[in-house]
């Protein structure tokens, strides 16, 4: 499945280039870097790294427009005008180092890319591709487009990079076997405790505390992934431009379905480009009965 936006084609290029660089300079940067970011989270000297590599490579391809990151208080702008009525170039998204609290404990990350054709912020119909890099024992690239979504192994070679299509239509299993749930079970609402209860007599857990990893978990075996509302944290903890839309763009290319509880995180008006968003993934089954617990 080749994509048919040459613009598209490059921005995934450009982030299978930097993969392996990413990956080669993390041993010595699992530290904090002293600085928070617009979340208020504390930084990682990989964050800041995988950010600034990023920045540096796609804000370079012709056709992006404007480039923002969770890292980022403000969008960088990339020297063309965004969206399809008023410009011809993109805006890209990136969480550059999810799941970096998995430094320290040498367990999968990954980088996440949004492709919006509006300046952000911007809903999740306003993506024409997302897709994500995970740093697992192999380093790979889930890409989505209208489409639907394959699955490349990223590898150096001799100074080049290649990119191989494992999967080349991606569909989640009908039969689901997984489930990760992220935050602490005394902070959950009760509906979704309940939730889980019966879902752990269903499926097999496996969270690794990164949501690439986690949801490419679910999109190999089937499932359900989520970081739920909190009593004291309505919102979640994911962003919905970094991390919930491309999650749910990938995820509903591949059958699937995403809601933030009560509406397709696909439809959500932000209002700032680092709003939090409850996210609830995976197979369209377990999304429905989760929207009817928390009824
Ligand atoms: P990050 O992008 O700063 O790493 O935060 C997002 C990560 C997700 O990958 C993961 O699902 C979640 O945070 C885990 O949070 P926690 O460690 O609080 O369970
Ligand atoms: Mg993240």
């Amino acid at each position: 499945m080749a994509s048919p936006d040459p613009v598209v084609e490059a921005i995934f290029d450009a982030v299978a280039a930097t993969a392996p660089e990413i990956r080669a300079a993390l041993p010595g940067r699992r530290v904090k870097s002293g600085t928070d970011n617009p979340s208020g989270e504390s930084v990682m000297a990989g964050d800041l790294y995988a950010d600034e590599l990023l920045g540096d490579a796609l804000t370079a391809v012709d056709g992006v427009g404007s480039f923002v990151s969770e890292e980022r208080e403000a969008a960088v702008d990339a020297g063309g005008a965004v969206g399809s009525g008023d410009g011809d170039a993109y805006a890209v998204a990136i969480d550059p180092l999810d799941g970096s609290s998995n430094l320290r404990s040498n367990n999968a990350m990954g980088t996440v890319v949004g492709v919006y054709d509006a300046p952000l912020p911007a809903t999740g119909r306003d993506l024409v591709a997302a897709g994500y890099v995970l740093y697992g024992p192999i380093t790979t690239m889930v890409v989505a487009d209208d489409s639907g979504v394959r699955e490349e192994v990223v590898e150096a070679d001799d100074g080049s990079v290649s990119r191989s299509v494992v999967e080349d239509d991606l569909r989640l299993p009908d039969d689901p076997l997984v489930y990760g749930f992220g935050g602490r079970v005394p902070d959950w609402p009760d509906a979704f405790t309940a939730f889980a209860r019966e879902i752990e007599d269903e499926l097999k857990l496996r969270y690794g505390g990164a949501m690439v990893g986690d949801v490419n978990q679910v999109l190999t075996y089937g499932g359900i992934f989520a970081y739920p509302a909190l009593v004291d944290a309505p919102e979640g903890k994911l962003r919905l431009s970094f991390e919930a839309n491309p999650i749910a763009y990938i995820v509903e290319q591949a059958g699937g379905a995403a809601t933030d509880g009560d509406t397709d995180i696909l439809d959500i008006e932000p209002e700032g480009v680092h709003d939090r968003v409850p996210l609830y993934v995976g197979n369209g089954e377990l999304v429905d009965r989760l929207e009817t617990a928390l009824d």
